[in-house]
């Protein structure tokens, strides 16, 4: 039995709604607080304003049970849970984006008049290093009469415990992950870890692993960024085989049959909110050994640049091929622009960033195809279901299970998967 009788959800998004809607199914009273209108109300209705596997279902039986209700403003509760977005600043134009933690800060400081001795706080937010101690520094600032933990001391005498519990679900398959997948906990002292893991537990299947708060924000950040420099290394190979005339998935197919090697894929970039993003947050706190994460965040980040600068040198040497051809009647086909297969979501999206690029030089002869969603407004290339008769140019662009040994008919094909006929 938990002690645990009532919960505040801070950010009802991709992850605050499914762990808000998880905790409701298991007995707890939830309220979920976001600073959107439009996102209380729907969920109040028992809708969803994302697409996520099984999540409508969860959310609709929880709501009407009267176990998750949504608000904009938070209350009193046994614990609070913050799952709000840590975005970069500047991450377009600079060359060292800063992590923005304006909204952690927004959260604990709507929180705090509600903070009663024997709370805990959990911070789920992906987060640079240290962030779950600038947190305890902002709650002593607004509440000066709790007693907070103190890093590696357990006195016995705090008031309020906190901890750091990152998120490791992927979209798509959210809600499976979050009962099954392991999680680590940074307690700012092991009391804190413990008693965040008697929370968690009320629908974890997966196991715990305790340590301390700076450690658990970088085994966070760890995770992404070894994904990041893996998929750069496939990246940067696509690019040295293009020069060489090879064939870089067939060569990483072969060399991936040795015992010990286990290259990713190459595609047209990294997007998302999550890889694309939190790299950096190592990268600003530590520049002067980042030196690795850093450069794989380029080399990620310059692939659909590469992606473009090759369709224009495709379209060039074809044109000189066919001197014949007019060259104002190119029409191109872009498949795919979501940020990764199968989903919907366009969030940093290297395929959407493409197709709008091409879009802006190729105007008005610009199409894409994209399975998973219906409608798109204000963009200069055009949604389409099948690809428009004399198309010059076909691009795959995301591996989406609907193009697999689709027949693609076009005088030039870049497949960056490898999997049209
Ligand atoms: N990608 C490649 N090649 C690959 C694998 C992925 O180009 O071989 C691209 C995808 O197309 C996409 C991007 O990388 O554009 C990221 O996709 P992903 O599936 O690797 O990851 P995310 O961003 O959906 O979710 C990640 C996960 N982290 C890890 O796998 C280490 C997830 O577990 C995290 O919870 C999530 O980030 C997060 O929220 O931090």
């Amino acid at each position: 039995m938990t002690k645990f009788k009532n919960i505040v959800v801070i950010g009802l998004g991709y992850i605050g709604l499914p762990t808000a809607a998880m905790f409701a199914s298991s007995g707890i009273k939830v309220l979920g607080v976001d600073v959107n209108h439009e996102v209380v109300d729907t969920i109040n209705k028992g809708d969803i304003h994302i697409v996520e596997n099984g999540l409508k279902q969860l959310v609709s039986e929880v709501v009407n049970s009267g176990n998750l209700l949504a608000s904009t403003s938070p209350s009193t509760a046994d614990a609070f849970v913050i799952s709000v977005p840590t975005p970069l600043l500047n991450n377009k134009t600079s060359t060292m984006p800063e992590p923005d933690l304006r909204f952690i800060y927004e959260a604990i400081k709507s929180i705090s008049k509600y903070l009663k001795p024997g709370n805990l706080i959990v911070l789920e937010s992906t987060s640079p290093v240290g962030t779950t101690e600038k947190m305890a520094d902002w709650i002593s600032k607004f509440r000066p009469d709790l007693i907070l933990p103190e890093k590696d001391q357990n006195r016995g005498l705090e008031s309020i415990s906190i901890a750091y519990c990152p998120e490791r679900v992927l979209p798509g398959n959210i809600i499976n992950e979050l009962i099954h997948n392991d999680r680590v906990i940074g307690g700012i002292t092991t009391n804190c870890g413990l008693l965040a893991e008697d929370l968690y537990k009320v629908f974890l299947k997966g196991d715990c692993t305790i340590t301390d708060s700076k450690t658990a924000e970088m085994v966070k950040l760890t995770e992404n960024s070894s994904r990041d420099v893996q998929i750069a290394f496939a990246n940067e190979l696509s690019l040295i085989c293009d020069e060489n005339g090879i064939d870089v998935l067939n060569l990483i197919k072969i060399a991936n049959k040795h015992p010990r090697v286990n290259i990713l894929k190459p595609g047209a970039g990294v997007g998302g909110h999550c890889i694309a993003v939190d790299p950096w947050f190592i990268v600003h706190k530590n520049p002067n050994h980042a030196n690795l994460i850093k450069t794989a965040r380029e080399v990620n980040n310059s692939k659909p640049i590469w992606v473009i600068k090759k369709v224009d040198e495709l379209l060039e040497n074809y044109f000189n091929k066919n001197p014949n051809k007019d060259r104002a009647d190119i029409k191109i086909c872009c498949y795919g622009l979501s940020f990764k297969p199968d989903i919907d979501d366009l969030r940093e999206s290297p395929a959407l960033f493409i197709t709008r690029e091409l879009a802006k030089k190729y105007r008005n002869n610009v199409f894409a195809i994209e399975p998973n969603i219906e409608y798109l407004e204000g963009e200069d290339f055009e949604l389409v279901e099948f690809p428009p008769a004399g198309t010059l140019i076909s691009l795959i662009l995301v591996n989406h299970s609907d193009f697999h040994n689709k027949t693609i008919k076009s005088d030039i094909l870049l497949d960056l998967h490898g999997i049209v006929l």
